[in-house]
């Protein structure tokens, strides 16, 4: 028998590798809980009555009393005194199978929270984390089927959901188009001067939380109030059925016209088919497939496994990053049924979560790196695992939810589990969010918790997209929702293409032969094509040969269009804005030209000419630079070269130091472009050097963040071309100061370099770097190039004259 299952063990490999264990299934799922009660418990110990606990200092956030809208705008509108934390965890304790505790909880929340308190909140915020959470709550502590119900229950937090539907109620009154105001303070209703502008999620996901209330107390103004909401911001859809980022809400007019599946928009998808799930009225689901329909046709990109913010109009791309938030969709995708998609965008998630430990808000496919680099314990990566195993049952997404619990416990503090500021660093930010109790551990614990009756029960059982569980019995439904054996074939999810299992006993998600497609999309190991045997596609190249794209995100209100007019020697355009440049790259894949502007097209040798103003300062910041000198020193102080080199735009400029320092420069055949961080031996050799690089691999900035770390006083990167420009980074939100000097130096310099450093191998070389000596260094280039959404383009230039 032994010699069997060793057999068995050479043939398959550890049968661990693709899965778990069952033993290890049930520690992560008791671990998860017991992470879980380390953040509630803590909350309660430090924290509550206040809405969020500090999990670095062990004491309670809230609203700042003195300057209440100051704390309230800089810490998302959410906190209003209402012990958020705990309301916003009730539900957990149901998924847990922890009754004694759920029913303590509602004690609590019944003895110490009102909304009758002088807040302004964000009305989506609290709509989804309060009031789904009380709702939820009541459906438990109320319905026989579950085994949760209290006998001393009354329906209170019913009551107070109602208290608190009816404060929130003012959100509409005032607005022309039904589409709610963002924000209303719940004590004295719609502020003064509020802003009239709210995003697509805020004012469209909605329709669970009022829905549920309405139908639970017969007051049908929460229902119709939401439902408006979310046909007006359909109505206003594009040709493509498109829908944008921010709309106005008196006028009903797109301020911000990028669509995509993350942030600002996220779960106002989600909330239609969900509103079909647990309503069962079909119009949602229409609704739903018409909008799903057009992100497959124009967000998706043609590898599969992006999902880009594209403009509503003519589908112009509009930046090149993913956020965080849009972890979230390949779970819906598989309530959707289209499991395939999910598995390919979940992998590419999955592959940005393993280079980071976290998810960073932002990341930039085009550059592969974190552009907005926080993590605040968000759920929707894990959300997505959770669904997909559900789904297929691969056990490779249980390894996936091991992996992000390990990492979850690098956030842990003494009092619970702080959000990541810098997930380049590491560095932790003194906030636990609450939907770290209410979603994240709960996604993660359902996963681990198989044989958990939620994970088995009826298609009308909906997690909010705060993971609140709602349900609704038949007598409070006008139909039978039958979402996942759907009758009707005209409403039939059309995927493309259609999930088929793999076979074999451990098989893995990663074993399928796409899966290193996304590894290399997120710049995780690029060097998969000699590595990995299996690898699907030879070359995984971010930078397609045509794109189009757009300037600018935000309509100004009075935005009138200005049509581009054709000169002789190419196209003028006097407002970018909703302009649509086509750039093709050029044959030598030095950057791109524009193909088109509109419907002009350009021809070779034309040029787009920008007359534009509101172009100037980014035009500056990206063409004016000082060049500075690098002087290498050879056998003396007096036998010297001097090289010319452009700083980068995110490191400091170079000063004139007296007497100046002189340091020995070193280039590590093993490291040539620097893109991973120094070992510990080469971090010794670089210790106080300049450090020479090659460009490519990696962004400048992580080049520079590397040689920082190994203790190097600048990093001279060495160009493939002969031609200068400045180095720059798109974002410099939440990333690490970078407080070397980070140098850019030709192709012919390098080879300069090259040769010194050959010729005095023996002896080591000596650089110093020295600053512009007149004025006359510090250029401003005329026939640079223009960076657009990280695509450098040639035939561009700029006349502010208007000549
Ligand atoms: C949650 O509050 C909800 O999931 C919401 O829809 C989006 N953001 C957070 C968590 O990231």
């Amino acid at each position: 028998m032994l010699s069997i299952s060793i057999l068995i063990l050479l043939v398959l490999g550890s049968p661990f590798v693709a899965g778990l264990t069952e033993q290890r299934r049930i520690e992560l799922r008791d671990y998860t809980k017991e992470m879980f009660y380390h953040g509630f418990d803590n909350y309660m110990k430090y924290a509550f009555p206040k809405d969020e606990l500090d999990p670095i200092q062990c004491v309670g956030r809230g609203r700042d009393k003195q300057n209440p809208q100051v704390d309230n705008i800089i810490i998302n509108d959410v906190l209003g005194d209402f012990s958020l934390t705990l309301v916003d965890s009730l539900d957990t304790f149901v998924i847990l199978g922890d009754k004694d505790r759920f029913e303590n909880a509602i004690r609590l929340v019944i003895d110490n929270v009102s909304f009758d308190v002088d807040s302004k909140i964000q009305v989506f915020e609290v709509n989804i984390r309060v009031l789904g959470a009380l709702l939820s709550a009541h459906l438990f502590a109320t319905d026989k089927r579950f085994g949760f119900e209290i006998d001393w229950y009354k329906g209170e937090l019913l009551e107070m959901a109602y208290d608190l539907g009816e404060r929130l109620l003012p959100a509409f009154a005032h607005s022309k188009t039904g589409i709610p105001y963002p924000r209303v303070n719940l004590k004295y209703g719609l502020p003064k001067d509020e802003i009239e502008e709210t995003c697509t999620a805020g004012a469209g996901s909605l329709i669970l939380e009022f829905g549920t209330l309405s139908r639970l107390t017969n007051d049908t103004r929460f229902e119709n109030a939401a439902k408006k909401a979310l046909y007006a911001l359909w109505n206003r859809r594009t040709e493509l059925d498109l829908v944008g980022n921010v709309i106005d809400i008196q006028t009903g007019y797109w301020i911000h016209v990028a669509s995509g599946v993350g942030a600002g928009i996220d779960s106002f998808f989600e909330y239609l088919l969900k509103a079909y799930a647990l309503f069962g009225e079909e119009e949602y689901y229409e609704v739903f497939l018409q909008a799903y329909t057009a992100i497959k046709k124009y967000i998706r990109d043609s590898s599969g496994y992006l999902y880009q913010n594209i403009n509503m109009h003519n589908r112009a791309i509009m930046s090149s990053w993913v956020d965080s938030l849009a972890a979230y969709f390949p779970g819906l995708q598989v309530l959707a049924g289209d499991v395939e998609n999910a598995i390919k965008l979940h992998l590419l998630y999955y592959n940005i979560w393993k280079r980071y430990h976290a998810l960073p808000e932002r990341f930039n496919y085009y550059l592969r790196r974190a552009e907005i680099a926080s993590y605040p314990l968000r759920p929707e990566f894990i959300e997505s695992t959770y669904f997909l195993y559900r789904a297929t049952r691969n056990p490779f997404y249980l390894s996936v939810g091991e992996m992000v619990l390990n990492d979850l416990e690098l956030y842990r503090t003494d009092c619970g589990y702080a959000s990541v500021e810098n997930v380049l660093k590491g560095k932790l930010d003194p906030r636990m969010e609450s939907f770290l109790l209410s979603e994240t551990f709960k996604y993660l614990y359902l996963l681990f918790d198989i044989d958990n009756k939620f994970n088995t029960l009826d298609s009308n059982v909906v997690f909010t997209t705060e993971a609140h569980i709602l349900t609704l019995s038949s007598t409070y439904l006008k139909f039978r929702p039958s979402i996942l054996q759907n009758q009707d074939p005209s409403l039939a999810m059309p995927t493309c293409p259609r999930y088929i299992p793999q076979p074999g006993l451990l098989s893995s998600i990663l074993d399928r032969p796409d899966a290193d497609y996304a590894r290399v999309l997120v710049g995780l190991n690029a060097d998969i094509t000699t590595s990995h045997a299996r690898a699907y596609c030879e070359s995984v190249s971010t930078s397609p040969l045509v794109v189009e794209v757009n300037f600018g995100e935000r309509l100004p209100q009075n935005y009138k269009p200005m049509p581009p007019t054709k000169f002789d020697g190419g196209v003028i355009v006097d407002q970018l804005i909703g302009i649509k440049l086509e750039l093709t790259m050029r044959s030598d894949r030095n950057g791109y030209d524009i193909s088109k502007v509109d419907d002009y097209r350009i021809a070779p040798g034309e040029v787009l000419e920008i007359r534009d103003p509101s172009i100037k300062e980014h035009w500056l910041k990206q063409q004016s630079y000082s060049k500075i000198t690098l002087r290498l020193y050879r056998s003396s102080l007096h036998d010297y070269i001097n090289i010319s080199g452009v700083t980068a735009a995110f490191s400091p400029p170079v000063y004139h130091y007296f007497p100046h320092p002189l340091y020995n420069i070193h280039y590590l055949p093993k490291a040539p472009y620097g893109c991973s961080p120094y070992l510990s031996s080469e971090k010794s050799i670089l210790l106080n050097s300049y450090v020479i690089v090659k460009r490519g691999e990696c962004t400048f900035y992580e080049k520079a963040i590397h040689a920082q770390d190994a203790g190097a006083r600048a990093v001279i990167v060495v160009s493939d071309e002969n031609h200068l420009f400045q180095p720059v980074i798109p974002s410099e939100n939440s990333l690490e100061e970078v407080k070397i000097t980070c140098v850019l130096v030709t192709k012919e310099s390098g080879d300069i370099i090259e040769r010194a450093l050959e010729r005095d191998r023996a002896s080591e070389i000596k650089a110093i770097l020295l600053p512009p000596e007149t004025d006359m260094d510090s250029v401003v280039g005329s026939n640079f190039r223009l960076a657009i959404y990280d695509h450098v383009v040639n035939n561009v230039r700029l006349n502010l004259n208007g000549q």
